[in-house]
């Protein structure tokens, strides 16, 4: 694992030379899961994460930001799917199984230290011992709430209509259906019914970032879990979208196949073609945590 380390921001290092990161330092090469810390830990795919979800966040209000964000649940559903695929490419190429989708909420989850500080709070991310599950979180939801959601969500699904605010039926259509379900799985302000259809991704994200001290009485930190610049890092991160993106399969094997007119586009010679961008990130989370700031460009 290597940075590419342009410049110190504290002025640590003088000359822009490259820094590598001795593995053994940063996990246990004994874990098999280790073998994609490469992957959870690349400092491109969790800005990646992180600017995704700056850009559709799920606080948007058209109402109040004076613009719609286009098929933003669809995107949800699209972005996420498309990262566990490569995930589960490099799992296969490392000799690992496919992700195992996380959908025994009594489950007894692997552990996982990510060896980070915020440098925003100075706090540290929490570890989490292997053996914990899922615990109901006063200030977030209680595990039964997630099991009733995800119940509700496969019999709209099944029934191919959704349930509306004031109890009207809302076909799930194959133009607007993954959009409706990608918004409604976030969720977000533009979900449909979200008292009854609930909040299970946002939820799940943070009730796992708080299963070390579920009740608050240690008065830890969360994990990274927690934070979309930090929450790749996680083996579990897959794994509870692999459980999202099986629920988003069922409804997309309801749909027809797609026809010729589908699927045909007009395209452009330089749409074609392919562009390496050289970007330069401020790692003030994300990076590893005996390192300060730093800012590192890649390409
Ligand atoms: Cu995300």
């Amino acid at each position: 694992m290597a940075g590419w380390i342009v410049k110190s921001l504290n002025g640590k290092f003088k000359c822009e030379e490259p820094i590598f990161m001795d593995i053994i330092q940063t996990g246990n090469i004994l874990d098999p899961e280790y073998q994609l810390a490469y992957f959870r830990e690349d400092i491109s795919v969790n800005s990646h994460h992180w600017h995704w979800h700056v850009v559709y966040p799920h606080t948007w209000k058209p109402e109040v930001m004076g613009k719609v964000k286009d098929r933003k649940g669809e995107f949800f559903y699209y972005m996420h799917q498309q990262m566990c695929a490569r995930y589960d490419c490099d799992r296969l190429s490392a000799g690992l199984r496919r992700t195992i989708p996380f959908h025994n909420f009594n489950e007894k989850l692997e552990g996982y230290s990510p060896h980070l500080t915020s440098l925003v709070s100075g706090h540290h991310y929490a570890n989490r011992p292997s053996g914990l599950s899922l615990h109901d979180v006063k200030q977030v939801a209680v595990v039964q709430d997630i099991v009733r959601w995800r119940e509700r969500l496969l019999t709209a699904i099944h029934l191919g209509v959704v349930i509306d605010n004031h109890g009207n039926e809302i076909v799930l259509t194959p133009e607007h259906g993954i959009d409706m379900l990608g918004a409604m799985l976030e969720p977000s302000y533009e979900s449909m019914n979200r008292e009854y259809y609930g909040d299970i991704h946002n939820n799940v994200h943070d009730m796992i970032s708080l299963i070390h001290d579920p009740d608050g009485r240690y008065k830890e930190y969360r994990g990274v879990m927690a934070d979309t610049a930090t929450s790749l890092r996680d083996p579990i991160f897959y794994r509870l979208h692999r459980f999202i993106d099986n629920i988003f399969q069922k409804y997309k094997a309801t749909l027809p196949v797609y026809d010729k007119k589908d699927v045909s586009s007009k395209t452009r010679e330089d749409e074609h073609s392919l562009h390496l961008l050289e970007e330069e990130h401020r790692t003030s989370r994300g990076l590893f945590s005996q390192q300060n700031a730093q800012k590192i460009t890649f390409t």
